[in-house]
């Protein structure tokens, strides 16, 4: 039963999870039948140019007296439902000012999955051979996803009531296909926004964080993603909901995952069904196989239509891919009319985003109407429509501590105002700006793998998106946890941009992990009203202490060197280890204090590192051991995190 359950809660978890205590209507602003007396629908297998056909909707205005914009989104996650029925997404608030405005919405199977030919690659490479473009030479070289958009466009463009402009989307995975209708050429397509998209599973993205794998998402997430997508099984009339996955889950995930214990045992259990377990097995350390398969690896250039590039900051899957396609295209493009915008938000969030997330706040202006209606439309009716002002390339960012958007028309980061400054730790706790003039200082804790750290404080049955915002008093009472933090501040301290680790430590084994956290900690005092006054709907949670979670990452200490050439340590060895974590725009107001958090496990978000240098992708539990980890706190070895402060003075 759990297995069904978990089938429908992805299939459906946007519209579930983001429902939760908001009315109907404000999610659903049109219905079925309003759809269906200005819609009409199409089904249609368009051809690319190798002869594979892909299984596309279109939904048409009845009225035909214009001619109107098309948006596309191409997805591996079903292009909808086949006959008379209508995506029920269309309803909602997602794609609202574009049914007023009267666009024609396609959606497409992407080649080798759902109802689409061909056979599907996991982040098809990009393929430079300009051969591709050129429709004469019908069927020359291979296909990638980007020829695919250019094809689909082409058809597009020819065979409907449509003004020749054309903007395509897509959130996640979507974000990444398109990301390649970007660099497809094809000159209907005007204005392309990838919505948290995958950039890069080595580095940042769902699979792996610096090399650490992020199992507790991946192996939940993956038999769904290989089972169900899969053209051959669908297409097989298979009943996707009475597909058995492997009992693997029994318990709360943090039980499940322990009882798994490795990555060979997940094999042996899922066996050779799951072709990215055998990918990732045969591929531990970056190496050919990722960067071919990584968007931001050189391919980013001649990016013709504009960009708007759009992220949330507490996005739990593809937080790194947004900021990453952003920085690659303004590298690689610097022609390209781009824009980054980043809110307050979970994965995929943020075109129904609430007040509120569980306790944090997000505001009027995190909320999904204004993004929708001050951000996402404003920028395709420009360029698709002709309509309205042309908005202005720059990074729109909302600070997440003062529940306000800046725009930065230099883009993002602002290196004319920010200062990447070091906090150093101390051996007693503290944070300062000045380095620790004290010899010999440290601060350990024992890493024990058989009782990881918890990533929530709660017991589930999923990866949650509120771990990203989650109170970490629950971690600071453990004794595998560091604890670090400021005095109160008395001044507000503003931080827009890159965060950079770097860490001087001994371990007493040959390998481990390191996971820092950022965290505001809120005044003993704090609660909303005092902020909000006696507004509606307020949270009925206490923030008085409340730790949020602003920015947490992990790095997997044998990659410290090199994540193509993994080294060991040498136990008792001072050693450097020195990592990014995904950017931030976060102000600690006065009253608040900034915390850092150093811990080892970050269970079952991520695997458990043995803490012995070996292969963690064929290695058994036998090899898992504790290690006795030191933090050093000292001039000559200090510890530090580089924070991106702006100051405006
Ligand atoms: N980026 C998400 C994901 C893809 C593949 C595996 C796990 C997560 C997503 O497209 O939802």
């Amino acid at each position: 039963m759990r297995k069904r359950a978990f089938i429908l809660w992805i299939i459906l978890f946007v519209s579930i999870s983001s429902l939760q205590s908001q009315s109907r209507e404000r999610i659903y602003p049109h219905s079925l039948e309003f759809l269906k007396e200005h819609y009409t629908k199409r089904e249609v297998e368009i051809r690319m140019r190798d002869g594979v056909r892909l299984h596309t909707l279109i939904y048409e205005p009845v009225n035909t007296a214009a001619k109107h914009p098309v948006l596309m989104i191409r997805t591996c996650y079903n292009a909808g439902p086949s006959g008379e029925d209508f995506n029920g997404e269309l309803q909602m608030l997602t794609f609202a000012p574009y049914i007023d405005a009267e666009y024609i919405l396609v959606f497409q199977d992407v080649r080798g999955k759902w109802h689409s030919e061909g056979d599907f690659e996991e982040i098809r490479p990009f393929k430079e051979d300009k051969k591709l473009y050129k429709k004469e030479r019908k069927n020359v070289g291979q296909t990638d996803e980007a020829s695919d958009a250019y094809d689909t466009v082409d058809w597009l463009v020819k065979n409907t009531n449509n003004n020749g402009n054309v903007g395509v989307m897509g959130i996640s995975y979507p974000g990444f296909f398109a990301t390649m209708a970007a660099l497809s050429g094809h000159p209907a397509i005007k204005a392309v926004s990838p919505q948290a998209p995958v950039a890069d599973w080595f580095h940042g993205d769902d699979f792996h964080h610096n090399g650490a794998f992020m199992q507790g998402e991946v192996l939940s997430f993956l038999p769904f993603f290989e089972y169900i997508c899969d053209n051959k099984r669908v297409r097989s009339n298979i009943d996707i909901t009475t597909l058995r996955f492997p009992e693997l889950f029994h318990k709360d995930l943090y039980g499940d995952f322990l009882d798994i214990a490795t990555y060979r045992h997940a094999c042996e259990a899922y066996g050779d069904s799951l072709e990215y377990l055998r990918i990732m097995r045969e591929h531990p350390n970056w190496d050919e196989y990722w960067i071919s398969h990584t968007v931001t690896e050189g391919h980013l250039h001649d990016v013709k239509p504009a960009v708007m590039v759009v992220g949330g900051l507490f996005d739990k899957e593809d937080c790194y891919g947004a900021f990453a396609t952003y920085k690659g295209i303004r590298e690689q493009s610097p022609s390209t009319e781009l824009y980054l915008v980043e809110g307050p938000w979970q994965h995929g969030g943020w075109s129904v985003a609430p007040e509120f997330w569980n306790a944090y706040y997000l505001g009027p202006e995190g909320m999904g109407e204004y993004y929708m209606y001050n951000i996402e439309y404003p920028f395709f009716s420009y360029y698709l429509e002709g309509k309205g002002e042309k908005p202005i390339p720059g990074a729109r960012i909302y600070d997440s501590g003062t529940h306000r958007w800046t725009f930065y028309k230099d883009g993002w980061p602002d290196w004319e105002n920010v200062h990447p400054t070091p906090f150093y730790l101390t051996a007693d706790g503290g944070i300062t700006v000045s380095k620790p003039d004290v010899k010999d200082a440290r601060v350990s804790y024992v890493s024990d793998p058989m009782h990881p750290v918890p990533y929530r404080a709660v017991a589930e049955s999923n990866i949650s998106p509120s771990y990203m915002i989650d109170d970490q008093r629950f971690a600071s009472q453990r004794p595998d946890v560091l604890t670090f933090k400021t005095d109160v501040l008395t001044d507000t301290l503003q931080l827009a941009g890159e965060v950079k680790v770097d860490l001087a430590v001994d371990i007493s084994t040959t390998d481990a992990d390191f996971v820092v956290k950022i965290i505001d900690v809120y005044p003993d005092d704090f609660y909303y009203q005092s902020i909000l006054g006696d507004a509606e709907n307020l949270p009925d949670v206490v923030m008085a202490g409340y730790q949020l979670l602003v920015r947490g990452e992990i790095m997997r200490g044998k990659y410290r060197e090199s994540f193509a050439d993994p080294k060991p340590f040498e136990p008792g060895k001072v050693t450097r280890v020195s990592y990014s974590m995904p950017d931030v725009a976060h102000s600690f107001l006065p009253g608040h204090r900034l915390m850092i958090q150093i811990q080892s496990t970050w269970f079952p978000l991520v695997d458990r590192n043995p803490q012995t240098f070996c292969d963690i992708y064929t290695c058994d539990e036998s090899v898992y051991q504790k290690s006795v980890i030191n933090i050093h706190c000292e001039y000559d070895a200090a510890s530090f995190v580089s924070l991106p402060v702006i100051n405006r003075e």
